[in-house]
């Protein structure tokens, strides 16, 4: 007996994005499964769903029943030895903020590293590039930028300053006293509450270190004791691992400013080279850009026939060099397989985090070169090539890895079939181009974003951000959240994935905002020439939004603390660690988050309670959670409102 066929997914129903839609349909064609086809075959634990699963030792994993309609007395659920459901799901979720908080922080660390060899002078390929960055960061980091002399206060040397900004910035992973340096970057009255309730971080590393000491089996069994550690490795991701990423990068390879690019699969060119750079960490993808552009190699992948070299990324590395480079986005984390489907795709090229392991089965398809780069980060399947990067040899690596791409062209089958789809966007927003963009500060004439929060044309901010999740449609509660808020007068800070969706959808672009958005918003837009969408940049620049609201509420008008703005957080379509992680510096920063899809706390309703009004009592932000976009974004606008009601500017 013949068996039966796999039930495979309906494109349309699949996705929103019709780009993609083409491409599912195309790999059902040639009998390749993408992560479409199994969501639809394979569907989750529906108790690990719920956070209710610990499998923390031997003798589990323990399931402990569903709270059917809610629990009624007392909630007698437990784990072989005894732990209860909060315990298990502050157990589990806080592993989550470790994963999230490590992923982060490992990269910072490693552009730190880099860092240092650029500034030991050790490496050719990286230089000082944004000095005035530098010069911003070095005194949070205890470094003096001044030097006497004589009775004369000069200017120290940059590079001993850099030299001095490295060995600082490194110490914050493993240093055995004191205190996380970049805390104090938060609005005071934020700082102190952090202070007082003991969550101030020590060193990044020691941090989830300790998350999963306590979390190991009979250790620490309760609840709010684990979310006390949670919050401290949240902020030191935030505060920490994440926002020293962002930094150190752009003072490696330049703060963005806005530029102009494209985005979806139809960026690929059929005539040229197709390089898909695909993961997180810019140190290579930087490379990457510097040699394709490069006159010589030009010329070489015209002698092989093509008519030039096409880059193109997916994930937060393409965020990465878009926001520097204008370099297009060829798709999110959820299509990245679509890529390849293309069968254009001469070499994918990945470092780490969000890297399907499917990937190299498609790619074996295809003509297409798998390359892994990171130590950290290989496959199993024997297609994937290894060239493992080195920064001291940063640029010979990125030729190498090139110049493979470029020799695969002329490898390519009849099968290239290229969505046409792609829209124009507007990317490279930070902290520094919404001040110079909004009248040059944040407070004080008729552009700026505190004044126009004030007078009511903003409505406030979102920070919407995140990846897809295969259990969504993809792409749709990204796009209809934000919609909803830019229709309501609600600007947009975005990131990761969620950037890359809203550019694929033309958000990203100041024509969207006659479209789109509330009277107030379009307004302001159209005056100043931005889009409603302000792109922040990858996972990591998560720390500019933190950063972008602790200038909002220090120029004034709007309150003294994070928590007083009108403005809340919001991840869609979440799936990783990182999100996790993510939300929770979020919410002990003071911002009201929803996320969508569904949250591991569901299974205990105490603990679930604690995260939300409990939480909220401590740090006035929250966790929330709804799977319907237009609820979703009410939720946020409703706190919104609550919050300039609070602030008295709710006329
Ligand atoms: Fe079960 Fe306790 Fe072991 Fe978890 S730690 S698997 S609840 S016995
Ligand atoms: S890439 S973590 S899927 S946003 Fe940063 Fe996208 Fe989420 Fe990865």
């Amino acid at each position: 007996k013949k068996a039966a066929a796999p039930k495979l997914a309906d494109p349309i129903a699949a996705t929103i994005d019709p780009a993609s839609q083409e491409m599912i349909a195309r790999a059902q064609k040639m009998g390749i499964d993408t992560v479409f086809d199994r969501a639809v075959q394979m569907k989750p634990c529906n108790i690990g769903i719920q956070g209710i699963c610990c499998k923390n030792c031997a003798m589990g994993p323990c399931r402990l029943p569903l709270p059917k309609g809610g629990i009624e007395g007392e909630d007698t659920r437990k784990g072989l030895c005894g732990a209860t459901a909060n315990t298990i799901a502050a157990r589990n979720f806080i592993r989550m903020i470790a994963g999230g908080a490590s992923a982060h922080s490992d990269h910072g660390r490693c552009v730190a590293e880099v860092f240092m060899s650029a500034a030991r002078k050790e490496t050719e390929a990286y230089k000082i590039k944004d000095t005035n960055k530098l010069l911003q960061i070095a005194p949070w980091l205890e470094v003096a930028t001044t030097v006497e002399e004589d009775g004369e206060v000069k200017d120290r040397d940059i590079d001993e300053i850099a030299l001095e900004v490295a060995e600082k910035a490194l110490n914050e992973w493993g240093k055995y006293e004191g205190e996380l340096l970049f805390a104090k970057r938060a609005p005071a009255p934020l700082y102190e509450k952090w202070k007082k309730n003991g969550v101030i971080p020590r060193n990044i590393d020691r941090e989830i270190v300790e998350i999963m000491h306590r979390t190991h089996m009979g250790v620490d069994q309760d609840y709010k004791n684990l979310m006390k550690q949670g919050t401290r490795a949240a902020i030191a991701d935030g505060w920490g691992g994440s926002m020293l990423a962002t930094d150190l990068q752009d003072v490696l390879f330049g703060t963005p400013y806005p530029l102009q690019s494209e985005a979806n699969l139809g960026v690929m060119k059929e005539d040229h080279v197709n390089i898909v750079v695909h993961g997180h960490e810019p140190v290579l993808s930087e490379m990457i850009v510097a040699v394709s552009q490069k006159p010589e190699i030009i010329e070489y992948a015209k002698s092989k026939g093509a008519k030039g070299i096409q880059l193109s990324g997916i994930c937060c590395t393409a965020n990465e060099i878009l926001q520097r480079h204008g370099i297009p986005s060829a798709t999110t984390f959820l299509s990245q397989e679509l890529a390849i489907i293309t069968g254009a795709c001469d070499a994918m090229v990945v470092d780490i985090q969000c890297i399907m392991q499917n990937l190299a089965n498609v790619a074996k398809c295809f003509h297409t070169k798998l390359i892994t780069t990171h130590p950290i980060a290989k496959m199993e399947q024997d297609n994937v090539i290894h060239i493992e990067f080195d920064e001291h040899y940063a640029l010979e690596d990125a030729e190498k890895i090139v110049k493979m791409g470029i020799d695969n062209f002329a490898n390519r089958g009849s099968e290239v079939m290229i969505p046409r789809h792609k829209c124009t966007q507007v990317a490279g927003f930070g902290v520094e181009s919404i001040q110079y963009h909004l009248g040059g500060t944040f407070r004080g004439n008729y552009y700026t974003l505190n004044d126009n929060i004030i007078n009511g044309r903003i409505r406030g901010i979102a920070g919407v951000v995140g990846c897809n999740n295969a259990r969504n449609r993809h792409n749709e509660a990204h796009i209809e959240v934000v919609k909803e808020l830019i229709k309501n007068d609600v600007i947009v800070l975005t990131t990761g994935c969620n950037g890359i969706a809203c550019a694929m959808e033309g958000l990203l672009t100041p024509e969207a905002a006659a479209v789109h958005c509330g009277p107030g918003l379009a307004e302001v837009c159209e005056v100043v020439g931005i889009p409603p969408v302000l792109h922040l940049g990858s996972c990591v620049d998560n720390s500019r939004i933190l950063l972008a609201a602790t200038e909002v509420v220090k120029a004034g008008g709007l309150g003294k603390d994070i928590c007083d703005l009108p403005a809340a957080g919001s991840a869609p379509e979440w799936m990783s660690e990182k999100a996790i992680s993510i939300g929770h510096y979020f919410v002990a920063s003071g911002m009201y988050t929803v996320f969508g899809v569904t949250l591991p706390t569901s299974g205990a309703p105490v603990f679930h309670n604690y995260i939300s009004d409990e939480l909220e009592k401590i740090y006035g932000g929250k966790w929330d959670i709804e799977p319907d976009p237009i609820k979703h974004a009410q939720m946020m606008i409703a706190h919104i409102d609550k919050k300039r009601k609070e602030l008295g500017i709710d006329k």
